[in-house]
C-alpha cells in the first residue's frame, strides 16, 4: 500500500474501458472463424511472458555488451534465443531483436545497401508485400525497385522473369518471399539467379515460417544470405521478428539492429520468442503443420467445388487466394459480409486484378489458426459451406445472422483460453 503508483491493481480495476475492450476481443476471438493467413492463437505460455515484468527493463546491446546494468537474466533469455533459432533453421547467426517483420527487412537491407542500389522483389498486387519495394513503402523511396510477379497463365512465380530481369540491370539485392502466394517457393532456382548476377538472395519466410521450422516446406536458409521472418504466423510465436543470416554478415546485421535502426529490445517478445522456437522443435508442432497442409488442401479443394476460382488452381501452404468473380462480388464486399456473418478474412488483391486495391477481386484465406483450435479436414468443408452460402446470396441479411450462430457454435466445439475470463 505504500507504493506510489497503483501498482497491484488489475486492468478491469484501473481502466475498465481497455479491460472490457480487451475481454470482448476475447469473446470475438472464441466465437468466429478465423481465416486470416498471417493470424495464429499464441499458446498461453506465450502470453505469459508477453505480459511479464520484462517490460520493466531495459537492454540495449548484445549479451555481454549490453549498455545497461541488471542484465543477468535477460541476457540469458537473449542468448537462449539466438540459440534455439540457428539450431531451429540451420543458421550460422540469429538476431532476435527486430520488433517486426518490416524492421526485420529495413535492417537486411540497410546492411548491405546504400541508397540508390538496385532490389529486385515481389510486387505488392502479386503477393509480395509493403516492404519488398512498394513506391509508397521506405524501399519504394530509397532503392532503385525492379519488381517480378506470377505468369499470367499459372498464376505461379515466374521464374524466367526473375532471372531475365536480373540480368537485364543487376540488383544489389533480390528478394524471395510473400505475404499473398499459396505455391511452394524454389529457394535453390532464386540463388541460382542471384549468384549468376551477383546479388545478395534475401528470403523473407514471414508466413511459411512455421511450416519451415516443422520441415513441411523447404527451408530457404541454405540457399540464402539473409532470412526475414516474424514469429506470429504459422510459427505461432509472439508478435515480433527475428534475422538469420550467414556468418559473413553477421557483424554488418547486428550493427545495423541496433544501434542501426532500434535501440533496446522488447525483452518480453524476446522472452516469448525463445519460448515459440523451442516448441516449434517439439513433434507435435510437426504434425501441427501437417494438418495445415491437410486443412489447407481441404478448404481450397471444398471452395472449388463450390464454385469459386482458387488462384493458381490450389495451395502448398497454409492460405489461398480466392477469386470470387464467378460470385460476381468483391472482396471489400465479401469481407465485410463474412464478417457480418462470425468468419473473419481479408480482401486481397488477385495477381492481374482489374479492381482497386482498397476494392480487389480476391479474399485471401489461411487455417493455421482453426487448425490451433483443432479442426480438421471436415470443418473445412463446413466453413468452405458457410462462405459459399453467405457470398451466394449478399442480399440475405437474416442467413448471415443464421450463419453466425452456426458459426459460434462450431467454435464452441473447439474452446479457446479457458482459464482465461
Ligand atoms: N500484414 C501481414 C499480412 O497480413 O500478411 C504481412 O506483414
Amino acid at each position: 500500500m505504500s507504493y506510489f503508483g497503483k501498482m497491484e491493481e488489475s486492468l478491469s480495476e484501473l481502466d475498465s474501458e481497455i479491460g472490457s475492450l480487451i475481454a470482448n476481443e476475447l469473446g470475438r476471438q472464441r466465437t468466429h472463424i478465423e481465416l486470416i493467413a498471417s493470424e495464429n492463437f499464441v499458446p498461453r505460455a506465450i502470453m505469459e511472458a508477453m505480459g511479464s515484468v520484462l517490460t520493466n527493463k531495459y537492454a540495449e546491446g548484445y549479451p555481454h555488451k549490453k549498455y545497461y546494468g541488471g542484465c543477468e537474466f535477460v541476457e540469458r533469455i537473449e542468448e537462449i534465443a539466438i540459440e534455439r533459432a540457428k539450431k531451429l533453421f540451420g543458421a550460422d547467426h540469429a538476431n532476435v531483436q527486430p520488433h517486426s517483420g518490416s524492421t526485420a527487412n529495413q535492417a537486411v537491407y540497410f546492411s548491405v545497401m546504400k541508397p540508390g542500389d538496385t532490389m529486385l522483389a515481389m510486387r505488392l498486387d502479386h503477393g509480395g508485400h509493403l516492404s519488398h519495394g512498394h513506391p509508397i513503402n521506405f524501399t519504394g523511396i530509397m532503392y532503385k525497385i525492379v519488381q517480378y510477379g506470377v505468369n499470367r497463365e499459372t498464376e505461379m512465380i515466374d521464374y524466367d522473369e526473375v532471372a531475365r530481369l536480373a540480368h537485364e540491370d543487376p540488383p544489389r539485392v533480390i528478394v524471395a518471399g510473400a505475404s499473398a502466394y499459396p505455391r511452394k517457393i524454389d529457394f535453390a532456382r532464386f540463388r541460382a539467379i542471384a549468384d549468376e548476377v551477383g546479388a545478395i538472395l534475401v528470403t523473407d519466410m514471414a508466413h511459411i515460417a512455421g511450416l519451415v521450422a516443422a520441415g513441411v516446406h523447404e527451408n530457404p536458409m541454405p540457399y540464402s544470405h539473409f532470412v526475414t521472418s516474424t514469429t506470429h504466423k504459422t510459427l505461432r510465436g509472439p508478435r515480433g521478428a527475428f534475422v538469420l543470416c550467414t556468418e559473413r554478415y553477421a557483424k554488418d546485421l547486428d550493427r545495423t539492429v541496433f544501434p542501426g535502426v532500434q535501440g533496446g529490445p522488447l525483452l518480453p517478445a524476446l522472452a516469448a520468442k525463445a519460448t515459440c522456437f523451442k516448441l516449434a522443435m517439439e513433434p507435435d508442432f510437426k504434425e501441427y503443420c501437417e494438418q495445415i497442409l491437410k486443412n489447407a488442401a481441404a478448404m481450397s479443394k471444398a471452395l472449388a467445388d463450390r464454385g469459386f476460382r482458387i488462384v493458381s488452381g490450389g495451395t502448398d501452404n497454409h492460405l489461398m487466394l480466392v477469386d470470387l468473380r464467378p460470385k460476381e462480388i468483391t472482396g471489400k464486399a465479401a469481407e465485410a459480409l463474412l464478417g457480418e456473418a462470425g468468419i473473419t478474412a481479408n480482401k486481397n488483391a488477385i495477381p492481374f486484378d482489374p479492381e482497386k486495391p482498397m476494392i480487389t477481386s480476391g479474399v485471401r484465406l489461411g487455417v493455421a489458426a482453426v487448425t490451433t483450435r483443432g479442426m480438421k479436414e471436415e470443418q473445412m468443408t463446413i466453413i468452405a459451406d458457410a462462405i459459399d452460402e453467405v457470398l451466394s446470396s449478399p442480399d440475405d441479411a437474416n442467413l448471415r445472422k443464421a450463419v453466425r450462430g452456426r458459426m459460434a457454435e462450431l467454435s464452441s466445439e473447439y474452446p479457446l483460453y479457458e482459464s482465461l475470463t
